[in-house]
């Protein structure tokens, strides 16, 4: 059987297959559904300081090959966090990274001392790319990359990992910025900014019309970005997400260089994709000789397969 076992950050994970922050929560509500051993992490819906309620209904709307979301960080706050999500993620037979969101680095700070204080995860992941709560996007500023990144690492004693956007800002200057402030990789990348109308009514279907698309729709952008960022950094650790949903998007993925291949729409619509992912993962490997998942890791960039 080959490999799936990917080490980084100083960590074994059992396979590449990540659950994107949102769609998973924080796990164990997909207990009766997901085997988590073949999961190498789950990324926990952001946490921020104050508890969320998120954005008005309607909040998510279908879309050809995918879906737009403005659900707006609902979340419960990290004291919640502490008190009641904690104590069960930790009892999770896989890896964790917490997924954090601010609005000022002295927030971010504060946030990311609290988690320092709890043991059991992994790393840390500021999502610096939410479309959906007003303002510009932090993550489409290198420099405020820079400084979120600066304030986070300065208490933190787990890897810190950095959640941008694909279509806002320019992506290699943040990934530069962020990695030269003492990020440990790039997450890549949120939804998309997108908008349906509700023809009957003739109004944006959202109660914020925008919102974040996400699904197949995406993967075309999401391999651009992961591609020309692994290009410009062979040796950042990149989690690459945006519309894998199946054995061919999984390996498109990681041969554009992503470390790791994070699941989000997919699991809304099969909480089984991940597991069964891993497995058609590790058949195709087989079928092909290859004893380890490395072995595919980024291999567009060095020419493809040479056929002997
Ligand atoms: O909660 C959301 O609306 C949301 C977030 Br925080 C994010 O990072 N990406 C997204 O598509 N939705």
């Amino acid at each position: 059987m080959a490999d799936l076992t990917v080490r980084r950050l100083g960590t074994l994970f059992t396979t590449p297959v990540v659950l994107s922050s949102g769609p998973a929560g924080f796990g164990y509500e997909l207990a009766e559904a997901l085997d988590f051993r073949q999961i190498g992490a789950i990324t926990t819906k952001t946490i921020t300081l104050e508890p969320k309620t998120g954005n008005p209904q309607p909040r998510l709307v279908d879309c050809p090959s995918g879906a737009l979301n403005s659900i707006g960080l609902e979340n419960p706050g990290i004291a919640a966090f502490k008190r009641t999500v904690h104590p069960k993620i930790i009892e999770l037979p896989l890896r964790r990274i917490v997924s954090l969101a601010a609005s000022t680095y002295d927030d971010m700070s504060r946030l990311v001392a609290h988690i320092h204080a709890l043991s059991g995860h992994d790393a840390l992941e500021l999502n610096l790319s939410c479309p959906n709560v007003g303002g510009q996007i932090p993550g489409a500023d290198a420099t405020e990359v820079e400084q979120f990144v600066r304030a986070a690492v300065a208490e933190a004693t787990l890897p810190v990992l950095v959640k941008l956007p694909g279509d806002s800002g320019n992506l290699l200057r943040s990934c530069e910025r962020a990695l030269t402030a003492g990020a440990a990789g790039v997450t890549l990348i949120n939804s998309v900014r997108g908008l349906r109308i509700d023809w009957s009514s003739g109004r944006p279907f959202l109660s914020r019309e925008y919102g974040g698309l996400s699904g197949p729709a995406i993967l075309p952008i999401s391999l651009a970005r992961v591609f020309e960022a692994r290009r410009a950094f062979p040796e950042a650790l990149i989690i690459g997400m945006g519309g894998v949903s199946d054995l061919g998007s999984a390996l498109e993925m990681l041969m554009a260089g992503a470390d790791f291949i994070g699941i989000g729409f997919g699991l809304m619509v099969d909480p089984q994709l991940p597991e069964r992912l891993a497995c058609a993962l590790s058949g195709w490997l087989d079928q092909h000789d290859l004893s380890s998942v490395e072995d595919v890791i980024g291999i567009a960039h060095s020419g493809g397969f040479h056929v002997h």
